[in-house]
């Protein structure tokens, strides 16, 4: 089977959006590191978009830090990919044409750092995931201990980690004379500009104070909040695509209709005219952050881990379950009193949009996906809105019940016996705490114990401890159907 490629763009059916400039007249602008799906489903389209409008400046040029899978789907294609929008009716095709290719790191380093460091790139966004930015989750320092930061320190000309490259790519520039880019993280991470300038200036500081001064001068990291649910492709998703396309298309990625991305307004250089792109440019992200992540993604994973304990094994399935679904609402209760809406944030049809989001079945997203790298999640979407409603004398059962559906679920079998894979970089961590604990009542207070996830005050305070407890026990005695009823009543 002939794979999809700029040759033969020509012949793909007629219904299907294809690239509709030269792509020979695309200059790359931005470098993003860490090309997954996501990036593919969002921000390359906003990218392609300017395109289209007449703005030749922003071709993407992928990056992978880790595996070449990426680019072994994108390269024999030229980089094109299709988007596959599902909104349970008919699926919308759109081939996208930003993406000039994708490198890989570790292939060749310096390579990567020479690409970002070239005149015509004015913004590199990331989406590196959670543990990605090597940052401790609970205190927000650079994480020295990590061995690939360790290595970046000896030897920045090679880098390892995102911050690495960043470093190394903004060393290149100002030794060029030329202005920094705009870091734009694109995680879902609270303050995610913050952290990644933070990372990388503490990292610049110990390789060249005078870079770090510079970076902390003339640098943007804009924070932003990013959404559109992509769940990973698979297999059958291609052969789909296969039969419509007549070719094959194995960097395809499938989204649902919705997409948002707010930006703040800082940046260092040249950008794409972001506000008629649909992106909403703002001084104050953080309001629109946090009703993002504590209600989409604080639900995603409380659902993910009840609905994969219990055996259902997507999102649309787990939230057609009557006490999930009601248990969800109670969750949204809680978090709803911790957040300062924006301006143009109406909460209630928000809830009610993001009900309908997930219900979306033509999406297939899998619970055990979401589930992933919990404990780099956990924080941002549960444990600081229950810190601030205890704070408030508030209760935060449904809040608790989110974080026992993670605690029992680094046990790492499901309610029906099923052994699983705990996909989590402290997997090793919380296997070896759970296994010097015989009954539940120790599982809980282990897991408390680790500082990377509950800050201590936090695994201090009784009433946080009692609610978890009191959740734990119920999942494990009553299942997580029952726990969520119960609490939802
Ligand atoms: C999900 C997110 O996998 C997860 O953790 O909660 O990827 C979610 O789909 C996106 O943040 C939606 O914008």
């Amino acid at each position: 089977m002939s794979r999809l490629n700029q040759a033969g763009l020509t012949g793909l059916p007629a219904d299907i959006a294809v690239p509709g400039y030269d792509r020979a007249q695309v200059k790359t602008g931005v470098v993003h590191l860490g090309i997954g799906a996501f990036h593919r489903a969002h921000q390359a389209v906003v990218f392609d978009d300017a395109i289209r409008s007449g703005d030749p400046r922003w071709g993407v040029l992928g990056a992978s830090l880790r595996s070449p899978g990426v680019r072994d789907q994108l390269n024999p294609q030229d980089g094109l990919y299709t988007l596959v929008v599902r909104d349970g009716s008919d699926d919308h095709l759109r081939v996208i044409g930003a993406c000039a290719g994708v490198m890989v790191g570790p292939d060749d380093p310096a390579a990567l750092v020479a690409a970002m460091a070239d005149a015509d790139v004015h913004i590199i966004t990331l989406t590196v995931t959670e543990k990605g930015y090597r940052l401790d989750p609970a205190t927000g320092d650079l994480l020295l201990s990590d061995a690939d930061v360790a290595a970046d320190l000896v030897d920045i000309a090679a880098p390892r980690t995102a911050p690495g490259f960043i470093v190394a790519a903004l060393q290149a520039r100002r030794a060029a004379g030329l202005k920094p880019f705009t870091v734009i993280s694109c995680d879902n991470l609270p303050h995610n500009g913050k952290r990644i300038r933070a990372g990388v200036i503490a990292m610049a500081r110990r390789i060249d104070p005078s870079l770090a001064d510079w970076i902390e001068a003339e640098g943007a990291f804009p924070q932003t909040m990013i959404d559109r649910i992509v769940p990973a492709t698979t297999s059958d998703d291609i052969v789909r695509l296969t039969a419509r396309l007549g070719v094959e298309d194995r960097g395809m990625v499938k989204a649902e209709p919705f997409t948002q991305w707010v930006i703040e307004d800082w940046f260092a250089g040249d950008r794409p005219d972001f506000a008629s792109l649909g992106v909403q440019l703002t001084d104050a992200v953080e309001p629109w952050e946090d009703a993002k992540l504590r209600l989409l993604n604080g639900a995603h994973s409380a659902i993910a881990y009840l609905g994969a304990l219990s055996g259902y094994e997507h999102v649309h399935e787990a939230v057609a379950v009557p006490a999930f679904r009601a248990y969800v609402e109670a969750l949204w209760d809680e978090a709803e009193t911790t957040l300062n809406p924006p301006p143009g944030l109406d909460i209630p049809a928000y809830r009610e949009a993001l009900m309908a989001r997930f219900s979306n079945a033509a999406l297939m997203h899998r619970t055990r996906q979401i589930a992933m790298d919990g404990s780099q999640k956990l924080p941002q979407r549960l444990l600081a809105g229950a810190a601030e409603r205890l704070a408030a004398g508030q209760g935060i059962e449904a809040m608790a019940l989110g974080i026992a559906a993670w605690m029992r679920w680094q046990s790492g079998v499901t309610e029906s016996g099923e052994a699983f894979v705990v996909d989590d970089p402290l997997a090793a961590k919380t296997a070896e705490l759970l296994a010097g604990a015989n009954n539940d009542l120790a599982r809980v207070s282990t897991l408390l114990s680790l500082s990377a996830v509950f800050p201590p005050a936090l695994a201090a305070d009784d009433r946080f401890v009692a609610a978890v407890t009191g959740t734990y026990l119920s999942v494990s005695q009553n299942g997580a159907v029952e726990a969520a009823r119960l609490v939802a009543e």
